[in-house]
């Protein structure tokens, strides 16, 4: 939470910081999205542009990940596995965190590496962060950490090329649902123009990001909407997405992601969420959405997750069980209906 100024860095001091120091080690969450990915590959390229030639881009998760979704990004082959930077002396290099309300997001291995590091740099637009840096550049008011990244580089005198647009065009797509969430505010746009000004093309990002689907793809998602749950008169609706499923399509977990926005599509659906097992992680994690003023971060945090008012997350030990967490969160989620139609 964000409760004291003083622990806020400006981006000047974030932008002395990194001109101070040589080594760095970008990372981001888990289950990456295309704000997380894309933030941390543009500030990798504005690092190099200032002249540090030791930055690495890592993460928890499989190279196979960003292969199949995020190969239309710039630099996206430079992104490491942690098993890959084993051998980096973590001392001598700076740890910069970006898109992640809380450390632990990082993911369950990197995060026991955390206190080797030189320090911590955090970069982030939700609006629960646990400021866990020495510095922490924080601005929930910002449509996704790509936007912070674009404000650091005008702060530099690095020109906007093509490559660098294409993330944050990316990352400000992904993390504004494509324009249309009210954290799209006229500076959101002000920055679109800019970054359209290099010739990238709208399509470009529809055809990578949304209309990316393979026919096996559809039809596990066919599947998931055709066994759809409902309760409160449709007010809430959800999906579990099990392995076996994602086994008999053949789908990577993390090309879930986008899946629960097909659930709001239903006129009378307030509240709406995904239940997804992760055998690999021991874990149910439930992927929060709601409408309107219904503050579905209230629920996550009382739950022991965190996220946005309109969307959150929270997970669950894998020894709990699918019909047991359906049952905790929608018993929490339907209480809060009544006091919100109240
Ligand atoms: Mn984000």
């Amino acid at each position: 939470m964000i409760t004291t100024e003083t622990k806020l860095t400006s981006i000047e001091d974030i932008i002395k910081v990194l001109m101070e120091e040589n080594n760095f080690v970008l990372t981001f969450h888990i289950n990456p999205d295309y704000d997380a990915v894309s933030s941390s590959l543009a500030l990798k390229y504005i690092l190099e542009k200032m002249g540090k030639t030791n930055v690495t881009v890592v993460s928890e998760e499989k190279k196979e990940v960003f292969q199949k979704i995020f190969s239309f990004l710039p630099y996206y082959q430079e992104i490491k596995e942690l098993k890959d930077i084993k051998d980096i002396n973590f001392k001598e290099h700076v740890l910069i965190v970006l898109d992640s309300g809380e450390i632990k997001r990082i993911g369950k291995n990197f995060q026991n590496y955390t206190k080797e590091f030189k320090f911590i740099v955090n970069i982030d637009h939700h609006h629960d962060n646990e400021m866990f840096g020495k510095y922490n550049l924080v601005n929930p008011n910002t449509v996704g950490t790509g936007e912070i990244i674009y404000n650091i580089l005008k702060q530099t005198n690095i020109p906007l090329s093509k490559e660098l647009a294409t993330l944050i065009y990316a990352s400000i797509v992904g993390d504004s649902g494509s324009f249309r969430f009210d954290s799209v505010k006229p500076t959101t746009h002000r920055i679109a123009a800019e970054l359209l000004e290099t010739g990238i093309k709208p399509s470009f990002f529809t055809s990578n990001m949304v209309q990316n689907k393979t026919i096996e793809f559809m039809k596990f998602e066919a599947e998931l909407l055709q066994n759809i749950k409902t309760c409160c008169e449709n007010k809430v609706a959800w999906i579990r997405i099990t392995e076996e499923l994602l086994k008999k399509y053949n789908i990577l977990e993390s090309e879930t992601e986008s899946i629960i926005e097909d659930i709001g599509k239903i006129k009378d659906t307030i509240v709406y969420f995904a239940i997804k097992e992760k055998k690999e992680k021991e874990i149910i994690s439930v992927a929060l959405r709601s409408k309107r003023e219904f503050d579905v971060s209230e629920i996550a945090r009382k739950l022991g997750g965190g996220g946005h008012k309109n969307a959150s997350g929270v997970s669950f030990d894998i020894s709990l069980g699918i019909e047991e967490v359906e049952k905790i969160i929608t018993k929490e989620i339907c209480n809060h209906i009544k006091l919100y139609e109240k």
